[in-house]
This record gives structure tokens, C-alpha cells and sequence, in this order.
């Protein structure tokens, strides 16, 4: 998908995929949103699966679309007080910023991030985005955003627990991000937990 018209190009090309535990009730869920020059990107994953999980995701995502334009580190703390009476999620938020070709990210718990460098003479070829222990909604860390430089055809990915960890293995930035998202979900989903992947190439301005 083409995310994100931004003055009437897209900021982002986007791609996601998932598998639910429970039918149609995955405790996963992703936000894309554009705001005036940029657009927030997140995974989230409610503790746990089923109804319950899926409602803290879900009000976690309404949250993040509302306010798509603030700090990271808001949005995370914003987050934890709108998830107090929910079980609480994991997290981890991108925002792309166009007029800095950068990325501000901020994670919570264990939803992976993985930024793949589109220069294949990058040494390393990719940067690993660690996040903070802790449970929105219940207890945070320190909130710390970090801010990297993101060039045209940088790929950021996004993974919740329920893929499993080798799955940065192989991948290329120049395939498609939906195809990619769909190649990760196939080969290194868990069958014991809910599983999601967003794929999102910044196209720059
Ligand atoms: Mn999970």
C-alpha cells in the first residue's frame, strides 16, 4: 500500500500482515497516520490474546491516530494513562519527520524494530531498535526516544513476540514492503501467540 499523501506524495510505502490466535480477534494491531510532515507509524500488542487483549490494542491505536503529530514520548505516556483500566500493551512508535529525513522511535516492551539501510554499501547493514522493559498502561520505563537519519528506500519493520526473532534473516530493502510483511508472517509466525508485522520504505520528499 501506499501510505500517507503528503502534499500529495506519499511520505511512506507500507505493507502489513498478521495471524490471530483466536479468530478474528488478534491482540495485535498496527497504526499508520499521516500528519502535516510526517506520519506515525506503531505495533502494538495487548497482553495476552482474545477479547481482551484486542481492546487495549485497539484503544491504544485510537489514541496514537488522535494525536498522530505529538512527541513519541507523549504519545507513550499518553497511552499509559488512556490504558490504565485495559491489561496493558507493548508498544513501539516510528515517526517519520520529512523535512529532517529522520525517525524518531520509541519501544516498550518486546515489539522488535529493525531499520534496513537501502545503501547496500551500509556498514552495518541494518540498526536494531531495542525497547525498554515495561507495560503500557501498567508500568513504564524511563521514556528515551531515539532519533535516526533515514534516507529514500530505508525499510523500517515492525514485529510483535509472536514472530520469532530470526526473522531480520535474509531480507532485502528493495523487495515489497507488503511482500516482505507477508514472506516474515509466513515463515517465522509462532502458533502460540498472535503475530503481526508492519513493513514501511520512507520515500522521502
Ligand atoms: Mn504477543
Amino acid at each position: 500500500m501506499i501510505g500517507t499523501p503528503h502534499n500529495g506524495r506519499p511520505l511512506i510505502e507500507w505493507g502489513s500482515a498478521g495471524v490471530a490466535l483466536e479468530k478474528e480477534t488478534s491482540g495485535d494491531a498496527y497504526v499508520v497516520a499521516p500528519f502535516p510532515g510526517g506520519v506515525l507509524v506503531a505495533v502494538i500488542d495487548g497482553l495476552g490474546h482474545g477479547a481482551d487483549a484486542a481492546a487495549a490494542a485497539r484503544d491504544a491505536a485510537r489514541l496514537l491516530e488522535a494525536h498522530a503529530g505529538d512527541a513519541v514520548t507523549d504519545l507513550v505516556q499518553r497511552c499509559h494513562e488512556g490504558l490504565r483500566k485495559t491489561r496493558g500493551a507493548v508498544m513501539s512508535l516510528a515517526s517519520f519527520n520529512s523535512r529532517r529525513s529522520s525517525m524518531t522511535w520509541i519501544g516498550v516492551g518486546n515489539v522488535e524494530g529493525v531499520l534496513l539501510f537501502a545503501n547496500p554499501a551500509a556498514e552495518p547493514p541494518r540498526d536494531a531498535l531495542a525497547g525498554r522493559a515495561g507495560v503500557v498502561g501498567y508500568q513504564l520505563p524511563p521514556l528515551r526516544e531515539a532519533v535516526r537519519a533515514v534516507s529514500p528506500g530505508d525499510v523500517l519493520i515492525l514485529a510483535t513476540d509472536g514472530i520469532r526473532r530470526e526473522f531480520t534473516a535474509g531480507l532485502s530493502a528493495q523487495d515489497r514492503p507488503q511482500d516482505m510483511a507477508e514472506s516474515i508472517v509466513a515463515r517465522y509466525a509462532k502458533e502460540s501467540d498472535d503475530a503481526l508485522v508492519l513493513v514501511a520504505r520512507y520515500l522521502g520528499v
